[in-house]
């Protein structure tokens, strides 16, 4: 498969962006190290782990999350639109790496994995580069990614307080007085994370969705006890079962990818039966939360150009500004016809849960954010260009949302802010003629030295 994760690791070192570890490390130091890095990280010894390395900050930067989808940083939103509207469904084979260890039984054992403590107030080691499969009778497979903490050697927490279609599967099970099955695959490229990050309908199978982003179907394996399956070149395989006892467990806090500690929420457990891996694994640890958000950013800057698509507003580049987790900020820049600035808003704060969108002009380059302010300067009257919508969907995680205040399971509600930077309509764009100094093409400084 040309486009697993070692293939990956093997392209950011060949594009200058891995650095190697050669030194035996400790787990709980893996994420500090990270940070202090200007590269991709692959630690070639973990003390204690003999069999394990590990690998981090793979899609920690736009350039990154580029080299992982074979893109310029310019084409990922288009790349990922184009490549959502094409899936191909994945395939099954019988043998797998991903299965050259199976442990079951007293062999299930957590602690034999290095799994770090990442920041200061987490409520235990996290696994962070989760692929999480699971299956309702009626509605099929499903795949998000959903963290994971250690409780004990056979038994995580996860995640599951959002709104999303694994809960509504876990829900349906609980209802049942079923658990619900699940396999998490760890250790798989960018485009299975991106396929699990995106919002696809329920019945779609984001497996698929993976398969467009790769041009060529992902290959599947069948695991060995639960009725799932996961991709075959994993580097780790969790199989097992989300317990019917709904939303009783302690989890967390964790280090959100708003860049902010969380808060303990009350979560299910997730019971292992079988571990599987690759004879000489290699730990994918996925660096919070910057590797979070970017690989919000394609799913997020898509659905924006999809929204302006839709509103007949023309767009000429888009971005999730990393500033806002590439996630609750989105900056357009539009060929703009007559009234399409406050269109073009509309269209940018419909998504999800965006809570500001700036628009401006096809004139200015909306990855210098010294331009951006000088569109926000002189493009725009606060009384007339400024869209403020109040009491949409919100997401707890946003502080100034006071989720807090509201006790436990109460959904927040959000302002929505939209600036509308483009030249106003009756200014003639002449009235922007930038400056350019006398003589420029004529005179070289070189020749005056
Ligand atoms: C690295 C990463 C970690 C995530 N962790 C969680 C999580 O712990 N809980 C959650 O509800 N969503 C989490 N998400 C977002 C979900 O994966 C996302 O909402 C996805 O669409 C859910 O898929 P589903 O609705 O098909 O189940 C995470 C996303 C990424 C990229
Ligand atoms: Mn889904």
């Amino acid at each position: 498969m040309s486009h697993g994760f070692r293939e990956f690791l093997r392209a950011l070192e060949d594009a200058g962006e891995l650095q190697r570890v050669k030194k035996a490390v400790d787990p709980r130091h893996l994420s500090a190290l990270m940070a202090q890095a200007s590269q991709a990280t692959f630690f070639e010894q973990i003390a204690g782990y003999p069999d394990w390395r590990v690998a981090g900050a793979l899609v920690s930067t736009r350039r990154r999350l580029a080299i992982a989808m074979g893109c310029s940083e310019a084409a990922i939103a288009t790349r990922f639109e184009e490549s959502i509207r094409q899936p191909i469904e994945p395939t099954l084979v019988d043998r797998a790496p991903c299965q050259d260890v199976v442990l079951t039984g007293n062999d299930v054992d957590l602690t034999r994995v290095p799994i770090p403590m990442m920041h200061v107030k987490d409520g235990g080691p996290y696994i962070s580069a989760t692929l999480v499969v699971s299956k309702d009778p009626e509605y099929g497979r499903n795949v998000g990614s959903y963290r994971l903490m250690y409780r004990t050697p056979r038994e995580t927490g996860i995640d599951l307080v959002s709104p999303s279609d694994m809960r509504v599967y876990y829900q349906r099970a609980l209802d049942r007085g079923r658990p619900l099955e699940i396999a998490v695959a760890i250790g798989v490229h960018p485009f299975e994370l991106l396929a699990a990050s995106y919002k696809a309908p329920i019945d779609v199978d984001e497996l698929a969705v993976a398969g467009g982003l790769h041009g060529a179907p992902v290959e599947l394996v069948r695991c060995r006890t639960v009725d799932l399956e996961v991709p075959a070149h994993a580097e780790l395989v969790l199989e097992g079962e989300l317990l019917p006892i709904g939303w009783t467990a302690d989890e967390g806090p964790f280090g959100e990818f708003s860049h902010i500690t969380g808060e303990v929420k009350w979560n299910p457990i997730f019971r292992i039966r079988a571990i599987t891996h690759r004879r000489d694994p290699i730990f994918y640890v996925l660096q919070m939360p910057w590797e979070n958000d970017w690989l919000a950013a394609p799913v997020i800057e898509a659905a924006g150009l999809q929204a302006l698509r839709v509103a007949s507003v023309q767009p000429v580049a888009i971005r999730a500004p990393v500033g806002g987790c590439c996630y609750w900020t989105l900056v357009a820049s539009i060929k703009k016809r007559p009234g399409e600035g406050k269109n073009a808003l509309l269209a940018l704060l419909s998504v999800a849960e965006v809570k500001l969108a700036i628009v401006t002009d096809d004139d200015i380059d909306i990855d210098d954010p010294d331009q951006l302010d000088w569109a926000m300067t002189f493009r725009v009257q606060a009384d007339q260009d400024v869209l403020i919508v109040s009491g949409a969907r919100g997401k707890h995680i946003d502080p100034s949302v006071r989720a807090a205040a509201m006790g436990k399971g109460g959904l927040p509600t959000t302002a929505k802010l939209g600036i509308d930077a483009t030249i106003p309509e009756g200014v003639p764009r002449s009235h922007y003629e930038r400056l350019r100094y006398f003589a420029k093409d004529a005179v070289r400084l070189e020749d005056y030295r």
